[in-house]
């Protein structure tokens, strides 16, 4: 039976139950009863179907289930996702683009009869709390349950989602999924951000198909936040509850693999601890922010739960997130530990099962196949775990009004030129070192030097229109803001000695650098002025614990601004500006250009 009466939402509906002619068509009213029953169904399909999920241990693992997706569809298809605008100008350059009449005109027959012989789930789902003026309503349409059960986790879903949108509201955001033959020469994720409107097919990977998350909470929201007046981001959010009571929320944008979610879940060095300090997560990945009515820029997380990378993840690297993991979780293309029916990934601990089922399905001796060179998970493998869950969740994570950012803070993986932290000295700066954001590989085999690759505010997957004017709607969100605005930061926890070690410590010990910039926040501390920015004052970066690792020597190379290698990062941005950006159709605003040459005088002066 259809869970509301919106007419946009039932003519939608009925004219994507025309087009894929399900057998079947459930709407999920999010309650324990149809996700029991659904649980039932998925966990007794027959082994070798596709779509099966497991039951894991219920002992160890209470409420945890099990999938593997194919092989040939493990993560996010970034060649294959675009953004369809009636312009190409307004999807830009970071974006592949299709004329929308064009790219219907291509899926159409994709999913015409896709779902025959099937159920359609019907998902209404809420980014962000139900109620709060930041939150926004989805509708989900798919044909798979493993969908339905994470977007259970990942969302707000269920009758309650359509609580706020009335009978004849047309803001909210229509999903189709299919996971058709799951064929990857036909995978498209595709979005039409002028209609509010997402098309996936023929994947069956999260990144792809839990339409709330990038698809929506990126690409379409940053789209609705520039025509709005608010900002969908890359962000985590944390707060830091000083030892006075007071807590400063942050924001921090980095891209992949460079450790959101360990940042997120900050255990605080003992010495902090002691001292009363106490770090709270309030989201890992996606920051709504709107000026509320005290002119502060405010933030909610979209999400309810954590799609979090399993390899890496360990007691030591991340406890909070492991033990996220305990319960209610579900885990895909991880290991299976047979023995005892639970799971396994690499860096987990030192014991990988021997009677082990890798990533594909294979039954393996761990030891043996890892020895070889195999991966028992794969390395993009994931869990599903609800923020509940969380043994450090904010206590304002539900709170519908979010919580006011102090500080926004930027960051990627730099061998060398990115001091460990340095602040702007104003939003428009701030908005050139988001622009700036970049990350380095290294080729280690041939020991041959980094690939940087620009990621704007860890937004180039992500950004639902022209990169340029997503720039500018950040400088325009500064001059809004005014001197309400939060400082904005970069930090660089991966700066590398001669001989290519890390020289900070990382980890717990980014609380150290955390508390600098609460500092500045609260004007309690001075900086240092130099040409790229505000930067530590000698001594002002709290090492008590750690003296032995990081000296003074080593702390004066984590807070080098080396002349040479900053005119040789100025002339990159001058050449990334012009070359991948404006001469590809992106619009840079002349207030960045102009930051490039204010740098480059201090510099020089
Ligand atoms: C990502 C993710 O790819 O969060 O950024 O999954
Ligand atoms: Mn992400």
């Amino acid at each position: 039976m259809a869970l509301t009466n919106n007419k946009n939402v039932l003519a939608w509906v009925d004219e994507m139950v025309a087009l894929t002619k399900p057998d079947k068509v459930v709407w999920i009213d999010g309650s324990k009863e149809q996700i029991d029953a659904l649980t039932a169904e998925v966990t007794s399909l027959p082994d070798g179907d596709p779509n099966k999920m497991y039951v894991l241990n219920q002992e160890e693992l209470p409420g945890c289930l099990y999938h593997r997706t194919l092989p040939n569809d493990v993560a996010r298809v970034e060649d294959r996702t675009f953004i369809c605008t009636s312009t190409k100008e307004a999807a830009g350059p970071t974006n592949n683009w299709m004329d929308p009449a064009e790219m219907k005109a291509k899926l159409t027959p994709l999913y015409d009869g896709v779902m025959k012989g099937q159920t359609m789930y019907v998902i209404p789902y809420s980014m962000g709390p139900i109620g709060s003026p930041l939150a926004k309503v989805g509708v989900e349409l798919t044909d798979s349950i493993y969908v339905v059960l994470n977007m259970n986790i990942m969302t707000r879903m269920g009758k309650a989602a359509f609580e706020n949108l009335g009978e004849t509201s047309n803001d909210f955001v229509r999903g189709l999924h299919s996971k058709a033959n799951v064929d990857p020469e036909n995978r498209y994720i595709v979005h039409f951000p002028e209609e509010n409107t997402i098309w996936s097919i023929n994947s069956a990977y999260g990144g792809n198909v839990l339409l709330g998350k990038k698809c929506f909470a990126l690409r379409i929201a940053s789209f609705q936040g520039k025509n709005e007046g608010w900002m969908a981001e890359h962000m985590l959010i944390l707060g830091v509850q000083k030892p006075n009571g007071e807590t400063t929320y942050i924001t921090a944008a980095f891209p992949s693999a460079c450790g959101k979610t360990n940042l997120a879940m900050l255990i605080p060095p003992e010495g902090y601890q002691k001292d009363g300090y106490k770090v709270f997560t309030v989201g890992d990945d996606i920051a709504w922010m709107k000026p509320g009515a005290d002119g502060r820029l405010y933030a909610i997380n979209p999400e309810n739960g954590f799609f979090g990378v399993a390899p890496g993840t360990n007691e030591k690297s991340n406890p909070n997130a492991l033990a996220c993991t305990k319960k209610n979780t579900i885990f895909t293309n991880v290991a299976l530990n047979n023995e005892t029916n639970t799971v396994w990934w690499e860096k987990l601990d030192k014991n990988p099962p021997v009677d082990a089922t890798e990533w594909k399905g294979a039954k393996v001796n761990g030891p043996e196949y890892i020895a070889q060179g195999g991966n028992l998970a794969h390395p993009n493998s994931r869990f599903t775990a609800p923020a509940e869950n969380c043994p450090c969740i904010s206590p304002e994570f539900n709170n519908p009004a979010g919580v006011p950012i102090s500080a926004i803070i930027f960051g990627g993986r730099r061998a060398s030129t990115t001091p460990l932290v340095y602040q702007s000295f104003d939003w428009t700066h701030g908005t050139y070192i988001g622009s700036a954001v970049s990350s380095e590989t290294t080729a280690a085999a041939t020991g041959a030097v980094g690939v940087l690759r620009h990621d704007p505010m860890a937004m180039k997957p992500f950004i639902g229109y022209n990169v340029g004017d997503y720039w500018a709607h950040w400088l325009e969100m500064g001059e809004k803001l005014g001197d309400k605005a939060p400082k904005i930061f970069n930090v660089n926890w991966f700066k590398q000695d001669e001989n290519g070690n890390f020289i900070w410590p990382g980890f717990g010990d980014n609380m150290r650098v955390l508390d600098w910039i609460i500092k500045r926040c609260d004007g309690t501390v001075d900086a240092e002025e130099t040409a790229i920015g505000y930067l530590p004052k000698k001594g002002d970066i709290n090492v008590e614990g750690i003296e032995d690792e990081v000296t003074p020597e080593i702390m004066d190379k984590l807070l080098a601004v080396d002349k040479d290698l900053w005119n040789a990062e100025i002339a990159e941005m001058r050449r990334y500006y012009s070359e991948d950006i404006a001469a590809k159709g992106g619009h840079v605003p002349a207030e960045l250009v102009a930051e490039l040459d204010k740098i480059e005088a201090r510099l020089n002066a």
